[in-house]
């Protein structure tokens, strides 16, 4: 016996399953390494995290590794990740050489996303603030506020309501993050906000729109891997505080949809490109150098890259060792 209830739930869990973003366009599954090391304060919401993006990866054709551990952050290690995925990480969770390794990784095509407080990680390190936008600088006490998509014309807001009110922290900003190239896609009414620490008569820090979730199609890295072949693209959002939105659709469909964009720009080995990612072939050899000098081809080359920033003088080193290889078997006979 179906009551009309039964029937209008089917429907409408029919209508939230066709609204729902679509899967990563990649040919394999590209691998995230979700990251959720905190040193100072910690979200009691990351275990709930954790236990949803497990369950909706499949569905999007992701694979999650999740991890606290920052020794991670090797280039052996990470020459496997598509992507990474900061959810509410805090202050300086990454060594000097730990940072130079991940930076390195984003300058390879990396993908970069984060989640609430992963804007109040790696403060010092440049090519972090380039990934996530803008660094934290403080939030008002957690109260309902109302935010609203400014398109819907992007995944990661295709299914979000025009007006969607709940109990959140609104993080304001050290800058604003489209001065970091970023496009804005959600703000909220800060008209209806109980906000004592903001100055009505300073220009706002963060910009106007208020920024509360952001995409960068280019991340200012200054630097790209030889073999790369472009930055990855990087999605911010600043939602996601507690265990309560983790565990709505609006809130995954809006993460996921995020993601999946970021990694559907094709920079990365799950998509057939570049040096990084999840992919069962070799990669590429890579592109012709623009000066006429020789180079060696094929996976070593690639690799080398990947270890170090300055190509050039590894290639001359390697000429010197050829070199002097060939002098030493012509003494030899
Ligand atoms: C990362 O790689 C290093 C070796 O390069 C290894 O010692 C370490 O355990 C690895 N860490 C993780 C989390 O895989
Ligand atoms: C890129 O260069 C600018 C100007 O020199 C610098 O301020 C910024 O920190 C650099 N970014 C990275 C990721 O190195
Ligand atoms: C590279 O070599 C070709 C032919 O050997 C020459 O025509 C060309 O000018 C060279 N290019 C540069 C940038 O030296
Ligand atoms: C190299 C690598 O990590 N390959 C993995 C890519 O993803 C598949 C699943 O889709 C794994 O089975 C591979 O091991």
């Amino acid at each position: 016996m179906f009551s009309i209830g039964t029937l209008l739930t089917t429907a409408l869990a029919a209508a939230v399953a066709l609204a729902k973003p679509n899967p990563a366009s990649a040919p394999v599954s590209p691998r995230v390494l979700v990251f959720t090391k905190t040193e100072g304060f910690r979200h009691d919401s990351i275990p709930t995290a954790i236990e949803q993006l497990r369950k909706y990866g499949p569905e999007y054709n992701i694979l999650f590794d999740f991890s606290e551990d920052a020794t991670t952050f090797s280039d052996t290690n990470m020459t496997k990740y598509d992507g990474v995925l900061f959810v509410s990480t805090s202050e300086n969770i990454l060594n000097a050489d730990q940072q130079g390794v991940f930076t390195k990784w984003l300058q390879s095509g990396g993908v970069y996303s984060g989640v609430h407080l992963a804007c109040g990680t790696l403060q010092n390190m440049a090519a972090y603030k380039a990934a996530v936008g803008a660094l934290f600088e403080y939030h008002p006490e957690q109260q309902v506020a109302t935010f609203s998509p400014l398109t819907k014309d992007h995944p990661a807001t295709a299914d979000m309501p025009d007006q969607w009110s709940y109990s959140e922290e609104v993080y304001f900003f050290q800058s604003d993050p489209r001065e970091m190239g970023a496009t804005v896609l959600v703000t909220v009414d800060k008209t209806k906000l109980d906000n004592p620490n903001e100055d009505p008569n300073q220009t706002p820090k963060s910009g106007t729109p208020h920024p509360i979730a952001w995409y960068i199609e280019q991340p200012q890295y200054n630097y790209t891997v030889q073999g790369a072949p472009k930055h990855g693209r990087s999605f911010y959002t600043s939602l996601g505080h507690s265990n309560e939105v983790w565990q709505t659709d609006t809130f995954m469909y809006h993460v996921f949809g995020g993601l999946t964009w970021a990694l559907d720009g094709g920079s990365t080995r799950a998509y057939q490109v570049g040096i990084i990612g999840n992919n069962t072939t070799p990669p590429p050899p890579p592109p012709p150098k623009p000066e006429n000098e020789t180079t060696d081809s094929g996976e070593g080359t690639s690799r080398a890259d990947l270890r170090s920033s300055s190509a050039s003088p590894s290639f001359a080193a390697a000429g010197v060792l050829a070199g002097a290889l060939a002098l030493g078997a012509a003494i030899l006979l």
